[in-house]
């Protein structure tokens, strides 16, 4: 008897890389070429990516299932994002795939979330096709990229089965693909046909009962809460009564109100559904990530999905500013708390929890960026609140403080080779890589502490005038190299509540980077630019020039200011100090003290006395 059967008219695959290697827009070429589209169709660029904040920023942020039809078998398709801060959902689709497709750009090569992605896909056995994309770059060094990636598999043990792998180049945004450099591709049917050659049909035991993990969740206003994953084992039909095990393996019964499956972008009802397909099923509204929905008679859980620890925390708490609550439709603390933690239901890299102070939560997650896109989403929901600068998180092994690391990979013109280096050093970087390709551009490779980067990206892009490249990945923990400064610079502060005017800011410039601008608010605690030296100031940013009976009144305003770039919500948190909080609400980022009141400031940092005489 047969343990081991095959579902032939299946594939599940996802597209794994760096970020903005290309794998949205292969995705659209996949569509168009499998004929989901009719042949007029509009179709708008990467579809896939649907989300507002996707489409406003060009990158994908959450992965999302679809599926293309190919000579008969109907592959599931899972689009990845390639940035590093969205790591989990990579660790999430990997769950549901029998084989992935590693988009490598054929000019910038193997880059720190490639080999993140590609290790993730290796530790889950995943059959992998290698495609190096965008050969049509000026720039392109396909063979050398391979090279890069054989090393990098061997980097990563990868068996000799692994080593390998079919090899495609392709042109992703032109619908192309070829075996060979010479060839001249016409379409990606070659891509397909491997996918169905080379990826392993998904395989089960067609005597075990229903079985099914749940990798992702979604909400129908139609039929509630969706659970989302592949089936390992077994068959479901509609009004099927199943269990859901959750983390404590306490079974919850649940009856199946609807089933559905990936037909390209759109979901389609079935009556019954097949194992190793994904399926989106309803029916029950308390589900979890990692949960298995199996047969009540005999429950089996399947491994819950691992995923890594989250290494940046911040601090959430609700807006106490002078301007506080006039833009925010949800304010309250049980409203900010609880919108976090249905957050947490959908996103397996973040986590939740109250704060140690009264009337503050924790939230936990891979990168300042992630924490930044959750921040951004609230704030368009109607969410008002504070946040504090995104923290390490820090662990210790016998007495031993640990903290995260990263990989630092920079790629820059020679020139200014020196003062990136001098600039991650004083961040605790040491160099591991130099190399001169002699053309004017170095690579270099350092360690550093995660904390002495957040802030960073900003000033890199100042120092190598905006042609320097920097990529970093998280390397593990490591020793605690000892304490840093997060930024060198003090924080220009308004002392009084009022409105900024011309002649105070005229005045204020030679004291540093302002963020206020004419007519903005301004309370005393706010934080209206960036003192040059490295204390804080308090100043008068409302002070109008005296009148006189010599001068026109009119004249003061006519003051001409240097252009002012307010910060955005990503550079506002990673500019802020320990003491300091940014001021989220529906219309505006404010940055402030924590503490408002100067004279309270000054009480708690005596050292700080002489700042105030300055001002
Ligand atoms: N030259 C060239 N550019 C391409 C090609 N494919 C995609 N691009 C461009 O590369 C950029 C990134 O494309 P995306 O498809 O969003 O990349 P991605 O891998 O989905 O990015 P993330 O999901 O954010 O990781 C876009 O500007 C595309 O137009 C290609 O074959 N050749
Ligand atoms: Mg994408």
């Amino acid at each position: 008897m047969s343990n081991i059967s095959t579902n032939q008219g299946l594939r599940n695959i996802a597209i794994i890389s760096h970020v903005d290697h290309g794998k949205t827009t292969l995705v659209d070429a996949l569509f168009r070429q499998s004929g989901m589209f009719r042949d007029n169709q509009e179709v708008s660029e990467r579809l896939m990516d649907n989300l507002e904040l996707e489409r406003e920023r060009g990158i994908t942020i959450a992965a999302k299932n679809c599926s293309v039809r190919w000579k008969g078998v109907r592959i599931n398709i899972i689009d990845t994002p390639g940035h590093a801060d969205f790591g989990g959902e990579v660790e999430r689709a990997v769950s549901m795939v029998d084989g992935a497709i590693l988009l490598v750009d054929a000019s910038e090569g193997p880059l720190p979330q490639t080999r993140f992605v590609l290790k993730k896909a290796l530790d889950a056995h995943l059959k992998i096709i290698v495609v190096i994309n965008k050969i049509d770059r000026p720039d392109a060094r396909p063979e050398q990229v391979l090279d890069e990636i054989y090393d990098l598999l061997i980097d990563l043990n990868a068996t000799d089965d692994q080593l390998e792998f079919p090899l495609l180049y392709a042109v992703g945004r032109d619908g192309i693909a070829q075996r060979t450099l010479e060839e001249q591709g016409r379409d990606l049917h070659v891509l397909l046909d491997t996918v169905l050659q080379e990826i392993p049909p998904p395989s089960y035991d067609p005597h075990a009962p229903f079985q099914m993990l749940v990798s992702d969740l979604g909400y129908s206003d139609y039929v509630g809460r969706l659970a989302v994953g592949k089936i390992f084992h077994g068959t479901a039909r509609s009004r099927d009564d199943l269990v859901c095990l959750g983390a404590s393996g306490v079974p919850t019964p649940l009856t199946v109100s609807q089933i559905q499956v990936y037909d390209g972008t759109t979901l389609r009802n079935m009556e019954e559904v097949q194992p190793g397909d994904i399926v989106v099923l309803a029916g029950i509204e308390e589900v979890k990530i990692g949960d298995t929905i199996c047969n009540r008679e005999r429950p089996a859980a399947l491994p819950r999905i691992m995923v890594d620890e989250p290494t940046v925390s911040m601090k959430f708490t609700i807006n106490t500013s002078p301007l506080g609550g006039r833009d925010g439709t949800f304010v309250q603390l049980s409203r900010i708390y609880g919108r976090l933690v249905k957050e947490t239901r959908r996103n397996v890299a973040i986590q939740v929890e109250k704060g140690e102070e009264r009337d503050s939560i924790l939230v936990k997650g891979r990168g300042e960026f992630q924490l930044a896109i959750l921040i951004e989403t609230m704030r368009r929901e109607g969410y008002e609140f504070c946040v504090g600068r995104p923290e390490v998180i820090y662990r210790y092994e016998n007495e031993r403080k640990l903290e995260p690391i990263e990989r630092v990979l920079v790629d820059c013109e020679a020139r200014f080779q020196g003062v990136v280096t001098e600039k991650l050093l004083l961040r605790k970087g040491k160099i591991s890589h130099l190399i001169n390709n002699g053309k004017g551009r170095v690579r270099m490779e350092f360690s550093a502490p995660a904390r002495a980067l957040i802030g960073y990206r900003d000033e890199f892009l100042t120092d190598t005038r905006g042609t320097g490249i920097m990529h970093s990945l998280f390397d593990g923990y490591g020793d605690f190299r000892g304490e840093c400064l997060s930024r060198f610079t003090g924080s220009i502060v308004a002392d009084r509540t009022g409105y900024a005017v011309p002649y105070a800011l005229f005045n204020l410039e030679p004291r540093g980077r302002l963020f206020a601008m004419p007519g903005d608010p301004v309370y005393e605690g706010m934080i209206i630019g960036e003192h040059n030296r490295g204390e804080d100031i308090d100043v008068n940013p409302c002070k109008e020039k005296k009148l006189s009976n010599m001068r026109a009144a009119g004249k003061d305003e006519n003051v001409i200011l240097s252009p002012v770039k307010p910060l955005t919500l990503e550079q506002a948190i990673s500019f802020i100090r320990e003491d300091e909080l940014v001021e989220i609400t529906p219309l505006a980022v404010r940055m402030r003290k924590a503490v408002l009141s100067a004279q309270k400031r000054h009480t708690l940092r005596p050292s700080r006395l002489k700042d105030r005489k300055a001002a």
